[in-house]
């Protein structure tokens, strides 16, 4: 055979054998099969007056995913992706129970979502992304500094509609299409912590004690089955930094289910 045709030959068959070996790699990746449920929160009335029950969810982003959670155990396969996880109401970190990227919310309910974000950030590709979208009165409420110890906030809460885009942590962002008929979007910026605190608790195994804290509220139609993700391209190491932690569910990705 012709040499040239033969290295074209071997250079495809390598590449279908390095596709092959990706989608198996892939495919192997566990994935969170657990769903932590909503807590049910009485009941919410909207600016038109009109009243909901309510649910609540606490979660936390980390730099890392050493705390274990819904990646088992010294943080599992990927111990270096950065990472949601449900966790207790004041930011709490949870390793065990509790923990997890599914979340089940109710239909037609007001679902209060608190987001403690442990990690550092930078500049988002799309500034779409640094603005509030979905939520009730299409805000957030906003503590730059919350004290993990003190359980107390240290900046003034504040309401946003949106952070500046180049001190983005990751954002909370729920995509519309879902198995039923009832549609929805919300995204939520996260803005970082203080890289050097972020920093310093890593090294000494830990996360800082001054999260960001961002709290929102969204109403849920029928039921379905939606995902979310985050839009800030965290995936280190990657092609534009949208592989790694930002393509493998139940780091920065997860399901929302509504259930009737
Ligand atoms: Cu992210």
């Amino acid at each position: 055979m012709n040499k040239r045709i033969l290295a074209a030959l071997t250079t495809v068959v390598l590449g279908f054998g390095l596709i092959a070996g990706i989608g198996t790699y892939v495919a192997a990746a566990k994935n969170d099969p657990g769903i932590v449920v909503a807590q049910s929160a009485g009941s919410y009335t909207a600016a038109d007056g009109k009243a909901y029950p309510q649910v609540k969810l606490s979660l936390n982003v980390y730099p890392n995913s050493q705390f274990g959670g819904q990646h088992g155990a010294g943080g599992g396969a990927h111990p270096d992706y950065v990472t949601y996880s449900a966790g207790g109401p004041n930011g709490e970190v949870l390793s065990g129970a509790g923990s997890g990227s599914n979340f089940e919310v109710p239909a037609h309910s007001a679902v209060t979502v608190t987001i403690y974000q442990y990690d550092s950030g930078e500049s988002i590709t799309n500034d779409f992304f640094a603005h509030v979208r979905g939520t009730v009165d299409g805000t957030a409420t906003f503590v730059q500094r919350w004290d993990t110890k003190a359980k107390a906030n240290i900046s003034a809460e504040q309401q946003i509609t949106n952070i500046p885009a180049d001190v983005v942590g990751h954002t909370f962002t729920i995509h519309g299409i879902s198995d039923k008929k009832s549609q929805l979007f919300v995204s939520v910026p996260l803005m970082m912590s203080k890289d050097e605190e972020v920093s310093a608790a890593e090294e000494a195994g830990g996360y800082t004690q001054f999260p960001t804290k961002t709290t929102f509220t969204f109403i849920t139609g029928d039921e379905g089955e939606y995902v979310w993700n985050c839009e800030f391209p965290c995936g280190d190491g990657t092609i534009a930094r949208f592989g790694a932690a930002m393509s493998t569910m139940s780091y920065m990705s997860g399901h929302l289910i509504v259930k009737g």
